[in-house]
């Protein structure tokens, strides 16, 4: 690693792409943009990446100043993901309790939609990608009904583009927002311009002019800052 590039994170972009998870060519995003790149978190499917990938997490984590109680893994792919930082936490001694939720409301057995610990103290949400934002309000809505406090956020891949409000792209991206609006620490493990440092120097399945791809949408879609 060159000076001025984060080691864990492009480490991280080259496990990514290995794996699959991070695929090149034309995407469509939740928010309707079209992407020349995509991380799909659910092509982490075995045991062995899934360890790597919460030594990942577990690491930038834990080199950040980020406090927290509890972790909490919203449905359906922030679960697993919840689960394996929580096992890899224990083994590096900090347990801490984990719950997660289930998007059908039950109406027999344990009822609700909140499963495993009680919702309480300062949760860590653990998700996969940011890219507008729309899936983290959720989970910070669904944990301040529950009583608790919404008090960080660990990411894999911060797409660090223009969050959407109302329909509307606007200039700050959603980890921005979460961050400066929401009062949540935002911590992730690469971003986009940790992609687009790698792909100045690697060339990726899928794409020849991966850098150029990613960089023009970067130009059109990025947020400041
Ligand atoms: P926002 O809710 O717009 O922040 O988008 C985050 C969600 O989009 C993720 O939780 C995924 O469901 C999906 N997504 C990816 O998984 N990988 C990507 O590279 C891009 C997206 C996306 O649709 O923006």
């Amino acid at each position: 690693t060159s000076p001025g590039q984060d080691s864990l994170a492009q480490d991280f972009v080259q496990f990514a792409v290995a794996s699959g998870v991070l695929r090149f060519g034309e995407f469509k995003t939740k928010a309707g943009r079209l992407s020349p790149y995509f991380f799909n978190a659910g092509l982490f499917d075995d045991g062995a990446k899934l360890g790597k990938l919460a030594q990942f997490y577990a690491q930038r984590l834990l080199g950040s100043d980020i406090e927290f109680d509890m972790i909490f893994g919203p449905a359906y792919k922030g679960i697993p993901l919840g689960a394996v930082l929580a096992v890899e936490l224990a083994r590096l001694g900090r347990n801490v309790p984990f719950a997660y939720n289930r998007k059908e409301a039950k109406d027999h057995g344990e009822g609700g939609s909140l499963v495993g610990a009680p919702l309480q103290g300062r949760v860590l949400i653990v998700d996969d990608v940011m890219s507008a934002g729309t899936a983290v309000r959720e989970s910070i809505a669904l944990i301040q009904q529950a009583g608790a406090t919404a008090h960080a956020v660990v990411i894999a891949l911060d797409r660090q583009e223009k969050a959407t409000e109302n329909g509307q792209d606007v200039e700050h991206s959603a980890v921005q927002y979460v961050q400066n609006q929401l009062g949540l620490q935002v911590c992730s493990v690469a971003k986009l311009k940790d992609l687009l440092q790698y792909l100045q120097h690697h060339r990726v399945p899928g794409l020849a002019d991966a850098h150029e791809r990613v960089a023009a949408y970067r130009a059109r879609y990025g947020a400041d800052g």
